[in-house]
C-alpha cells in the first residue's frame, strides 16, 4: 500500500469510539484561586466540581467499556462464592500466571496482607524505589525499606530506557550486610511509579530472580502497571518486538512468587485489587487473613459486579491496540512539552508526565515545596490538577522522624485510561506553558498542618 508522500508515517487513533460523555466545567481563575486555598494548597483536598481536568491519577479514574458495563449487570452478589470471583480467578492465572487470587478492595489491602503474613520487626524490604502505600504497609509491619534501583532513577535527565532496574550490586551488598534471613522478600514494581513510570526490562527481572533464588529470597510484584511494563519491554528490549503484551506480561510474571494488585489502574476498573500467590501454605494464611480486614476469600471487600469488570478489564489490557494507544497519548503530551523545552522527566513514562519542579523553580529550596506549589500554580492558571511527589510525599523517616529529602522533586500529570481526547492534552500542555513562563515570579508554601500518616493526601499549606 502506497502513503501520500506528505506523511512520513501513518497516524493513529484509540481503538474505541465514545458512547457516554460527561460534562466538564470550566472555572473563573478568581474562582480557582479561591479554591486552591480552601483547599490548603493540596490538590487532593480539591472538590472534583471545581476542577477542569483532573490529572490526579490514574488510579480508579479510568472510562470502562460497555462490555465491563455489561458485566457489571451479571453481578452475583452471593456472600460466598461468587460466579464473578471464579472468573477474576481465571483472568489473573490465565494472563498473570500466578496460582491462587485473594481479591482486595484496592492495592493497599493486598499490601496490607502481605506485609503482615511476611514482615517481622526488623527485617528489610529492598525494592526499586519506594511507593507512598507500600513502603507504609511494610514500616507499620516493622520493616524498614531500603532503595536499591539503579541510580540513574533518581536523574530527570537520564535517558536509560529501564530506569526501574534493580542496582543488583545493591541488593548484594544489603543480603552481605544483614543476611538473608533479614529479608522476607524482594518487592519489585513495574512500573515504578515514583520515577516517574518507568519500566524494568526483563533481563534484570531475570537477574534478580536468580540472585534471589540463590540465597532463598522470594520476589512480591506490585503488578500495579505490569502490562504498561510489559509495553515498554516489547518496545525496547531485544528479543522482544515479536511477542504479544499477554506473554510477556506471563513471562515477566514467572519470575516472581506473587503480586499486589490495584486493578485501579492497569486493569480499566474504578475499584479492586487482589494478592496473587503460588505457594500454597501463605495463601492459606492469606485466605485466613484477608476475612479479617476485608470480608470473605471470594469477595475481599468488592461488590461481585467489581469483580466481574475487573476480570474483563484484564484481558482488554493486554490488547496491543489499547495498550499502544494508553501509553501513545501519555507519550503525545510529554513530547509537546520536551518540543517546548519544559523539563520533565525522560523518557516520558508509561502513565504519567512528570514536570522536574527543581528544574522550574530553581530559586525555591525543597523546603518550600516546590512541587507542591507549581501543583497549585497549574491548578490556578487552567483547572487542570496533577499531584506533587516530592518531598511531600516522601514524609518523614520512620526512626528518627527527621524529613526525607527525595531528589526527585516532581509534579505527576497523571492520564486516566480512555478517558481525554488529544485536545485535552493540548490544553495541559498550553497551561504548563503558561506557568514555565511565569515561574520567576513564583513563590513557596508553607505546611500549617501535617497530618501522620501519608501526609500527602490531607496536609494543607499557605503561601510563604
Ligand atoms: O491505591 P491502591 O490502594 O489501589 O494501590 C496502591 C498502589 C500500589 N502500588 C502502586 C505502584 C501504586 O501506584 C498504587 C496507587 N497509586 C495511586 C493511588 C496513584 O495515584 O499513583
Amino acid at each position: 500500500m502506497k502513503t501520500h508522500p506528505r506523511f512520513e508515517r501513518r497516524s493513529w487513533a484509540e481503538p474505541w469510539k465514545v458512547k457516554i460523555v460527561e460534562p466538564i466545567k470550566m472555572t473563573s481563575r478568581a474562582d480557582r484561586e479561591r479554591a486552591i486555598a480552601e483547599a490548603g494548597y493540596n490538590t487532593f483536598l480539591l472538590r472534583s466540581e471545581d476542577v477542569y481536568i483532573d490529572l490526579l491519577t490514574d488510579s480508579g479514574t479510568n472510562a470502562m467499556s460497555d462490555r465491563q458495563w455489561a458485566g457489571m449487570m451479571l453481578g452475583d452478589e452471593a456472600y460466598a462464592g461468587s460466579r464473578n470471583f471464579y472468573n477474576l480467578e481465571r483472568a489473573v492465572r490465565e494472563y498473570y500466571g500466578y496460582r491462587h487470587v485473594v481479591p482486595t478492595h484496592q492495592g493497599r489491602g493486598a499490601e496490607h496482607i502481605l506485609s503482615q503474613m511476611l514482615i517481622r520487626q526488623g527485617d528489610y524490604v529492598p525494592g526499586n524505589m519506594y511507593f507512598t502505600t507500600t513502603r507504609h504497609h511494610q514500616e507499620l509491619a516493622g520493616g524498614t525499606f531500603v532503595d536499591i534501583v539503579i541510580p540513574e532513577a533518581h536523574e530527570p535527565a537520564n535517558e536509560h530506557p529501564f530506569k526501574g532496574n534493580i542496582d543488583l550490586g545493591a541488593l548484594e551488598r544489603l543480603i552481605a550486610q544483614v543476611g538473608a534471613r533479614k529479608i522476607p522478600y524482594i518487592c519489585l514494581a513495574a512500573t515504578v511509579n515514583m520515577a516517574g513510570g518507568q519500566p524494568i526490562s526483563m533481563a534484570n527481572t531475570r537477574a534478580v530472580r536468580e540472585l534471589a533464588l540463590h540465597h532463598g529470597i522470594p520476589i512480591f510484584l506490585d503488578g500495579t502497571r505490569a502490562v504498561e511494563n510489559a509495553y515498554f519491554i516489547q518496545q525496547r528490549e531485544e528479543g522482544y518486538g515479536g511477542k504479544s503484551i499477554a506473554a510477556i506480561l506471563k513471562e515477566f510474571c514467572s519470575y516472581t512468587d506473587g503480586c499486589t494488585m490495584s486493578g485501579k489502574k492497569d486493569a480499566l476498573v474504578n475499584i479492586g485489587g487482589w494478592l496473587a500467590l503460588n505457594d500454597d501454605k501463605l495463601f492459606e494464611e492469606a485466605r485466613n487473613l484477608v476475612v479479617v480486614y476485608e470480608g470473605l476469600h471470594t469477595y475481599g471487600g468488592l461488590a461481585g459486579r467489581d469483580m466481574e469488570a475487573m476480570a474483563i478489564g484484564i484481558a482488554e489490557s493486554v490488547q496491543q491496540d489499547h495498550i499502544r494507544a494508553r501509553i501513545g497519548q501519555v507519550e503525545y503530551l510529554g513530547r509537546k512539552l520536551i518540543d517546548w523545552g519544559i523539563p520533565i522527566v525522560r523518557p516520558i513514562g508509561g502513565h504519567a508526565v512528570y514536570l522536574d519542579a527543581k528544574a522550574f523553580y530553581p530559586h525555591l529550596t525543597q523546603d518550600q515545596f516546590p512541587a507542591q506549589a507549581l501543583a497549585a500554580e497549574l491548578y490556578i492558571d487552567s483547572g487542570v490538577r496533577a499531584m506533587e511527589r516530592g518531598i511531600v510525599s516522601a514524609g518523614r523517616d520512620k526512626a528518627t522522624g527527621a524529613q526525607r529529602y527525595p531528589k526527585l522533586e516532581l509534579v505527576r500529570l497523571t492520564i486516566p485510561r480512555r478517558v481525554y481526547t488529544q485536545a485535552h492534552m493540548d490544553v495541559t500542555a498550553e497551561s504548563v506553558a503558561e506557568v514555565y513562563d511565569g515561574r520567576e515570579a513564583a513563590r513557596g508554601l508553607t505546611m500549617v498542618y501535617e497530618p501522620r500518616y501519608l501526609r500527602f493526601f490531607q496536609a494543607r499549606f499557605e503561601r510563604a
